[in-house]
């Protein structure tokens, strides 16, 4: 206001040509739509402007605490987020703010997970992607959350910057942000921080004020697929039935380095069928499937498989070919898994005949992986199953680049002997 009466004054009470005011109304004339597009909080009104290590910041109110760069973020546990809902974040009672930009109250220092509908985003001027999410099947059950321009001061020096970067992009690209609103009825589970903003009157606003602010992540909730696999383990397969044992059937993306997307253990049947339940695969993305198994070697399919309807169906034992590299034996008219590595480090070879042999001479029984066909007992005959398959030189064939990953509680060896790409 202060500037706009100094304006006025300087045109109208102070004497100049005509020439000059006509020359300052241009400018006036010019600079007004630009004010609009200036960055500047959305609904916050005037506020000193906030650098941050002498940068510009892209808000001013509480931003620090916004944006997770305030010295207390040390206080959020990133690594323990609490499942929350939104009817739960609208509950909580609303503090009395502070007034600066950097303090952030205890009420602030929880990561949640919440799975929510998105209703409707726009990009602000502070370069947020303002986000209402709301309780799943409720009309008014809302509340804000907000995505954070990652390229913002102080933001690219924390550990959170990767995830927000990913985050931003994602949100981008499946959304496509402007300044006008736009609407989804996506049911996303979304994890962030909890913060209380001031009241501007924001879309969509709790009654509290509560907002997530930093979100952290956000996925398209899915509701859950299931795999039926075939699977048959060559030392417990006689010809006929398999001993039933439990496997982890793991979903791996299709892209290098073929990461791991979820992994669940279940037990394949004496038909080798087994039923696993994931949660965070989704239908329309393909997976290379990965079966683990105590002795059996890991196993990759042969390409990525796609679940549609929440169901795929997978079977590896109807031809050689359905194992990436063909890298199944054939016992009677199935396709097995390769069994006798023990130790699990992608081979079978001599340490898993050592691991085998010491388990015979101590005369081991019960549930071993060196009990190759799971009778129970470690013998000779489980020696020989190993023998065979060290004589042929068989290894784990996985996508060039696939690391050996952690089977249950065991950290694998990662060698690079194990990346083998043709037998
Ligand atoms: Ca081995
Ligand atoms: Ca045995």
């Amino acid at each position: 206001m202060t500037m706009i009466i100094s304006i006025y004054y300087f045109i109208f009470i102070k004497k100049r040509s005509i020439v000059i005011k006509i020359f300052i109304y241009l400018l006036l004339i010019l600079a007004l739509p630009i004010s609009y597009i200036l960055p500047q909080e959305e609904s916050e009104g005037n506020g000193t402007p906030l650098y941050i290590n002498g940068v510009l910041a892209c808000g001013i109110e509480r931003w620090y605490v916004k944006t997770c760069i305030d010295a207390d973020t040390v206080n959020v546990n990133f690594n323990n987020i609490v499942p929350s809902s939104v009817a739960y974040q609208r509950s909580l009672p609303a503090p009395t703010l502070p007034k600066d930009n950097t303090t952030r109250l205890a009420v602030e220092d929880t990561a949640y997970s919440i799975t929510c509908q998105l209703v409707e985003y726009k990009l602000e001027s502070d370069q947020d992607y303002h986000v209402v999410i709301k309780t799943i099947g409720s009309s008014s059950e809302t509340m804000v959350a907000e995505i954070a321009d990652p390229t913002c001061a102080g933001i690219s020096s924390t550990s959170r910057f990767q995830q927000m970067t990913a985050l931003r992009t994602w949100f981008a690209n499946r959304y496509n942000p402007t300044t006008s609103f736009k609407f989804t009825s996506d049911t996303v589970v979304l994890t962030g921080v909890g913060f209380f903003d001031f009241a501007h009157g924001q879309t969509g606003a709790a009654p509290n004020q509560r907002e997530i602010h930093p979100i952290l992540s956000m996925s398209l909730y899915s509701p859950g697929v299931t795999l039926t696999l075939t699977a048959l383990i060559q030392g417990l397969y006689n010809g006929s039935t398999m001993v039933p044992d439990t496997i982890t059937a793991e979903l791996h993306s299709t892209s290098s380095p073929y990461a791991l997307i979820e992994s669940k253990k279940g037990v394949l049947n004496s038909a080798g069928v087994g039923t696993f339940a994931f949660k965070t695969a989704v239908n329309g993305t393909p997976y290379y499937v990965v079966i683990k198994h105590r002795s059996g070697i890991e196993t990759w399919s042969s390409a990525g498989n796609t679940f549609f309807a929440s169901a795929l169906s997978y079977n590896l034992t109807s031809s050689q070919s359905q194992a990436y590299g063909s890298n199944l034996v054939q016992v009677g008219t199935k396709w097995c898994i390769y069994s006798g590595d023990v130790n699990h480090d992608g081979h079978i070879d001599l340490l898993d005949l050592i691991a085998i042999d010491n388990d015979n001479t101590n005369i081991a029984t019960g549930y071993y992986a060196t009990d190759l066909n799971g009778d129970g007992v470690v013998n000779l005959s489980d020696l020989i199953i190993a023998d065979n398959n060290n004589t042929a030189i068989i290894s784990r064939v996985a996508p060039p680049g696939a690391l050996v990953s952690p089977i249950g509680s065991q950290m694998l060896k990662i060698e690079e002997k194990s990346i083998i790409i043709d037998k």
